[in-house]
């Protein structure tokens, strides 16, 4: 039903919306008026001559031109009947505006390819399935806040334009910046680390990031919203590792409250708040797990691959129920220079990759704070100290113990909401063939 309507002086109500259908009948004409809030049907009984002829009178001529997504205003008398489908009401025009009349040729149908739905976005984005989904972003976004915001936490706003890379210099977006070389943040990395060593102890951060990544794939993308997270005064990884959980937790659960029923009516999925502890598995196990299930990992010394995540987060289900589960222990190898390695086996990293429905939606490790390490770790990664020096520098006044993660927004909905592809959930994508709109 639709709430936005406003009541006029002389006891009708007015309303504005798309029209969704026109039911041009005999005697009568229906007509179905959307908005954010809902939908209305507007009924208006023909007029007919002394000899019962249809009069061509308004607002039927106009009605019976009116293409589907025009805008209009009308105003009417308000009828509660409990046979309408809609709520329960119906309005009696009484007045028709047309503010807009949409080009009748729609670009986009229901079957339209996703490429050509991301071409007409806002188009796209009309039907009730995209608002929810937004609404759900906006939900899942304030839980994390109000959780973070409880535990005293910083939020932040770091710089996303940089003088060098963070992550991989293989996925590194360069910018014309006046007379030198600029760098898109591919994370806020540095800087939610710097925050420690500035003695924030505990911060956060929503915002964008940049990956020049040519993949094609339904998770990636080259501009999307990093949920950043960052604690002081850790004992190993398995800390962050608990307030990713309890975050996650918290925000499901806000989720679920508010539009659990409307995700299992428009998606037809029951949300599930994860239950914590996560399973935990060392990754070198899990991939023995998933061999054990007849996958052929296709490296050893690899992250584990697509199919792989999936092949784990199967097992996670059968043997435990969970949705979730947090990979561990990844190898020095593949881990960038920042993650703290084991005491005892540098082979191994604080680390891991927290799996949702079988998919990566996460990193998280706690960092190395001892600046000799961390030199030394660098340079064997082949990162020249000189290019991150302001980074080295706020290792070298002394900084806590710490570690955090990073989280892509769009993956988590995607995987909540059992979409195909991250276009789904973000507003406007960006990849490598997509600049607009
Ligand atoms: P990582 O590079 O694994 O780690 O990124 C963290 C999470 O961000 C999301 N993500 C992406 N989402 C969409 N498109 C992409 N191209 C893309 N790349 C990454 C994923 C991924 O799990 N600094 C570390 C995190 C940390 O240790 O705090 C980092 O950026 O969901």
């Amino acid at each position: 039903m639709i709430k936005n309507l406003a009541a006029l002086d002389d006891g009708l109500v007015s309303v504005s919306g798309w029209v969704e259908t026109v039911r041009d009948q005999k005697k009568v004409q229906f007509v179905v008026l959307r908005d954010e809030s809902g939908a209305v049907q507007l009924v208006n009984p023909r007029t007919t001559d002394a000899e019962g002829v249809v009069v061509d009178d308004e607002p039927a001529t106009t009605i019976s031109g009116l293409s589907q997504g025009s805008f209009v205003t009308v105003s009417g008398q308000l009828k509660h009947d409990e046979r309408v489908k809609l709520g329960g009401i119906e309005i009696k025009l009484a007045s028709l505006e047309v503010v807009t009349h949409a080009i009748p040729e729609t670009p986009i149908a229901a079957d339209s390819s996703l490429d050509k739905r991301m071409d007409w976005r806002f188009l796209d984005l009309r039907q009730p399935k995209a608002s929810l989904i937004f609404r759900i972003q906006t939900t899942f976004e304030h839980a994390l806040r109000t959780y973070w915001i409880e535990h005293d936490f910083i939020e932040l706003h770091t710089p996303k334009l940089m003088a060098s890379a963070s992550e991989s210099r293989a996925e590194l977006f360069e910018v014309e910046y006046f007379d030198r070389k600029a760098y898109l943040a591919q994370s806020p990395q540095f800087f939610k680390q710097m925050a420690q060593s500035a003695g924030f102890g505990k911060i956060f951060e929503v915002g964008p990031a940049f990956r020049a990544d040519p993949s094609f794939t339904s998770r990636h993308a080259t501009e999307f919203t990093s949920v950043d997270s960052e604690i002081s005064w850790i004992g190993s990884h398995e800390d962050v590792m608990q307030l990713h959980e309890e975050l996650l937790v918290h925000a499901f659960t806000a989720v679920k409250a508010k539009h659990g029923e409307e995700i299992l009516g428009l998606f037809g999925v029951e949300v599930t708040v994860p239950t914590t502890p996560f399973p935990r598995i060392p990754l070198a196990e899990a991939k023995e797990i998933v061999k054990s299930r007849g996958y052929e990992v296709p490296r050893d010394d690899d992250d584990m691959d697509p199919e792989g995540e999936r092949q784990i987060a199967a097992y996670v289900a059968e043997t435990y129920g969970h949705e979730f589960v947090f990979l561990t222990d990844y190898a020095s190898s593949i881990r960038p220079f920042y993650h703290m390695r084991h005491e005892g086996d540098a082979s191994l990293t604080n680390s891991y990759d927290l799996i949702f429905n079988g998919t990566e939606i996460s990193t998280g490790a706690q960092r190395e704070h001892r600046i000799d390490v961390l030199v030394e770790q660098a340079v064997e990664k082949g990162v020249d100290p000189a290019e991150i020096a302001g980074y080295l520098d706020f290792f070298r006044y002394g900084v806590p113990s710490h570690g955090g993660f990073g989280m892509g927004l769009a993956r988590v909905l995607m995987l909540m909401l059992h979409q195909a592809s991250i276009r789904e959930v973000t507003y406007l994508f960006r990849g490598p063939t997509r600049l607009e709109p």
